[in-house]
């Protein structure tokens, strides 16, 4: 049974994974054997988190480029091409929070976060698929949602516009993918404690209300999601596809 969640030999591109969720889960893909390509928009920051995986032993390299960029994403995997890295696993991680009454809201406020957690995800998987499409041997793609992909907050729209997306772009990439045996897949974070959400974590209110909202009566932490996504990169889910996998602490299934 062990073998099944083994990611050794198998090259593993997690956007956005320089801290915070995204770093968590390459850590635990590293931990599973995989390999992993950490990705930011900046060099030093992509440099820093290879050093730390690889200071643990893991594999670990980088790849610094603006997901929501589309030149940059294909020039990103060009140079993949050229160097012979083969990504067998897509982790659709990074993206940017923006919180403001829509009343408010600028449209190019709305865009930019509409562009870096949907559109890229999109994007980068497009050209992630076409390489596993083409090498014949399948292949893992995980989006992440977040609770707000079924049930909206007030001062989120675009975020909550998007991951609702995300849900279904999953379920798209299913469709269309799963007869090259892709198997893409969401996981849906509760509240985690990340730097994305520091002003709710420090904010008295916020964090009681996220305390008494969910079961488990806590904030999720980063670690706790390396578990599921290692179950949908692995062999373990090849039977699984377009599903999303709530991490919440039980948050959306209990009034
Ligand atoms: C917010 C938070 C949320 C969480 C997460 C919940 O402002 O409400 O940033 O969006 O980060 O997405 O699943």
């Amino acid at each position: 049974m062990a073998g099944l969640f083994d990611l050794t030999g198998r090259t593993a591109l997690i956007t956005g994974s320089v801290r915070g969720i995204g770093f968590s889960l390459a850590e635990g893909l590293c931990a599973a054997g995989a390999t992993v390509v950490v990705n930011g928009r900046k060099q030093a920051a992509v440099d820093e988190a290879v050093g730390k995986l690889q200071a643990k032993g893991y594999k670990a390299r980088g790849a610094a480029f603006d997901v929501a960029d589309e030149a940059a994403v294909v020039a990103a995997f060009d140079a993949f091409d050229k160097s012979g890295v083969e990504i067998d696993i897509l982790i659709n991680n990074a993206g940017i929070q923006f919180r403001k009454p829509m009343v408010e809201l600028e449209l190019a406020d709305w865009q930019r976060v509409l562009d870096t957690n949907l559109t890229a995800a999109f994007i980068v998987g497009r050209e992630a698929a076409k390489r596993m499409i083409a090498r014949g041997r399948g292949g893992k793609i995980i989006n992440i949602a977040s609770l707000v992909s079924e049930a909206a907050r007030a001062t989120v729209a675009p975020y909550t516009a998007a991951k609702g997306g995300i849900k279904m772009l999953t379920r798209s990439m299913a469709a269309e993918w799963a007869k090259f045996n892709i198997q893409a897949n969401s996981i849906g974070p509760g509240y985690i404690l990340t730097e994305m959400n520091t002003a709710l974590i420090e904010n008295p209110e916020f964090d009681a209300w996220v305390k008494s909202s969910n079961p488990a009566g806590r904030w999720g932490k980063p670690d706790e999601l390396a578990g599921t996504a290692v179950y949908l990169a692995s062999d373990a889910s090849n039977y699984v596809n377009g599903q999303i996998i709530y991490v919440d602490g039980g948050w959306l299934s209990v009034l």
